[in-house]
Formats: structure tokens, sequence, C-alpha cells
């Protein structure tokens, strides 16, 4: 990949001997975005995201007060980390004071898990505020032991997959321009629907979740950035709730709603100038923030190949998106 913006998980570097000859022996295909993505541990990866998630296995030692937000990339994750530490740090850093997501982006603010071990095997999370929280892209069956066996808890956020899919095909473009013109949306969809893509496949990793969500609710929560629209409150306090800091009858949610929301985030100038330091674009997380909005992108004949993909794939499990 050619773009100067390109963040270190996308990037080809800092590989060590083990994992040069791990990747030589994984099922590896030409990517979107990225010249070769490997299959490791059923899920398509950057070489560079191999190795940190490889380090990440190895050396994350979970906390049983950690909080951790698992999503899928484009699935609401900047939404989430704003939301997370909002509530969570609420006592510490009041709504009503000089607020850290005002000046600062929210990925900033909430490690990413698998890419902070891109770089190192050795990742200090010790300037964290207590209880820490962090995000993961990492399938259920691929975290860190210590965050299965320890009493931290996971909040799994997903979204529907036309949107998601828009949302990331935006993105990509926005960070490779040249690079991905020559890909015909068409081709995207249907390495979509086979699992194709940094992260994928989409349908493995949130059945995953849910799944997991219903065998054991006290440790992983399920939310959709589809509820998460329709009922801001209700969903926050849910998550409130679940993750042991509930609001009191007394205490306002609105004002962290209203804080976290794109309207509110993406009009802050530390999220519409300047870049992450992994090299990305503050607002190229902020595009339009809306369910439903893949219609501006994906023809009917498109959305169907996605929908008919969903069906087969949810059937029986009782998962299901709103069109
Ligand atoms: P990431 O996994 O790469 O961090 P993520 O934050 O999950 O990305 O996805 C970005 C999407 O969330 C964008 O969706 P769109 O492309 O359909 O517009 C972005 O606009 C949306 N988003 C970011 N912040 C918010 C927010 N506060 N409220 C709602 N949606 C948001």
């Amino acid at each position: 990949m050619e773009s100067s913006s390109v963040p270190v998980y996308l990037k080809d570097e800092n590989l060590t001997q083990e994992t040069r000859d791990l990747l030589s022996s994984l099922p590896s295909e030409k990517g979107w975005l990225v010249s070769q993505m490997y299959q490791f541990e059923g899920i398509w990866q950057t070489q560079a995201l191999v190795q940190g998630i490889v380090n990440c296995q190895k050396h994350f030692e979970a906390n049983d007060s950690d909080v951790i937000l698992a999503t899928l990339a484009k699935s609401g994750t900047t939404w989430l980390k704003a939301l997370l530490f909002a509530l969570i740090h609420r006592h510490k850093f009041p709504v009503s004071g000089k607020h850290p997501l005002l000046v600062t982006n929210p990925h900033s603010l909430v490690p990413y898990l698998e890419g902070d071990y891109c770089s190192s095997p050795e990742v200090n999370f010790a300037e964290l505020p207590s209880p820490r929280l962090m995000q993961t892209h990492l399938t259920q069956h691929s975290l860190p032991v210590s965050i299965k066996s320890s009493s931290c808890k996971i909040i799994y956020c997903c979204r529907n997959p036309k949107d998601m899919f828009v949302s990331i095909w935006h993105f990509g473009r926005k960070l490779a321009p040249e690079k991905t013109a020559e890909y015909p949306i068409e081709t995207a969809v249907a390495a979509f629907c086979k699992g194709k893509f940094i992260g994928g496949p989409f349908w493995d990793h949130v059945l995953e979740y849910w799944y997991e969500s219903l065998k054991n609710p006290n440790k992983v929560l399920f939310v959709t950035y589809e509820e998460l629209k329709k009922q801001t409150e209700v969903e926050v306090k849910r998550i409130a709730e679940f993750i042991g800091c509930g609001f009191t009858a007394e205490e306002e949610v609105s004002e962290i709603v209203k804080l976290c929301s794109f309207e509110s985030l993406s009009s802050l100038e530390v999220n519409r100038q300047g870049k992450l330091p992994n090299g990305i674009e503050s607002n190229a997380f902020f595009r339009k923030g809306e369910t439903g909005g893949w219609r501006d992108t994906l023809s009917e004949s498109l959305a169907d190949v996605i929908d008919r993909t969903t069906e087969q794939k949810f059937g029986g499990s009782g998962l299901k998106f709103s069109s």
C-alpha cells in the first residue's frame, strides 16, 4: 500500500522471525487495501496484525476490573470508545468540566490492544485511568487467555453489515484513493460476502460474541449500533449497569449522550483537523453516522447479495438486522 497515511497495523514491518515463519504457514491472498492478507485463527489479517495478535496473546494481562470494547471495524468503535470513557470516568471527568473528549480524539483515550502490540511485545497501559478501558477487533476465540479467565467485562458492538461494509468502503477510499480506485465495489461486495477483508468474516465474528453473550451474560454484553442510535440513553444505562457503574436516579445520562453524539464529536476541532499518532486523519472516523446510509452507495442488487448472505449465515441464530 503506497499511501503515507497508512497506520502501522496495515503496514508490513516490525515482524519477528517467528512471525515470518508463522506467516509462511498461513493461507494467504491478495487483499483490498493491503498487498497480502493472511488467515490467522480463522480471520483475515495483515502481517502486522498477526504480529500484534501474537504479542497481545502472549503478553497482555487483564485485570478483573478491565472493560474491553470488542467490535469489528466500522461498527461503532469510535462512538463507544467515547461513551464508555465518558460514563466510566464520569466522576473523575464531569461532563460539565474540561472534559478530555473535548480536546482528545476517542481513539487516543482508549487504546487498540492488538494494534498497539504490532510494533512491540511490551506495551505499557499503566497510565490509563482505572478501571482500564481498552478496545479490540479480535474474535472471541482469539482473545488473550487472561481476558477470558478474569472477571473483566466485554462489551461487543456490531452493526448492520450493509452499513458496516459501506463505512469501510469509504474509509478505505479516503485512506488510499489511488489504490482503491482500481477496485470496483462489486468485487469488494463479493470479497466481503466471502469473509475476505481485514477482520472478516463478519458473520463468524458477530455470531461468536452473540452466542457467548447468551451463554455468559455477566461476561459479554451484546449491543448493536442500530439500537444505540434508536434509544441511546436506554442503551447507555444498560451498558453502565453491566459494567457496574449504573446511574443513580439523580444522575443525568443525557449530558454524556450529547457529548458523545456524532454531531458533537464530529464538530470538535480535535476531530476535524490533524492526524492521530497512527497517521490516520482524525476526521476519517466521522463520516455520516447514520443507520441505513448504505442506500447512497450500494445498488439494490448489491444490497441483496449482502442480505442473502446474512440470512443464510444468521439463520437460526435469532439475530436479525433491520434493512
Ligand atoms: P473503527 O472501527 O475504524 O474505529 P468505527 O468508529 O467503528 O471505526 O466506525 C466509524 C463509523 O462510525 C462511521 O460510520 P459511517 O461511515 O457510516 O458514517 C462514523 O461516521 C460513525 N461514527 C463515529 N462517531 C460516531 C458517533 N458519535 N455516533 C454515531 N456514529 C459515529
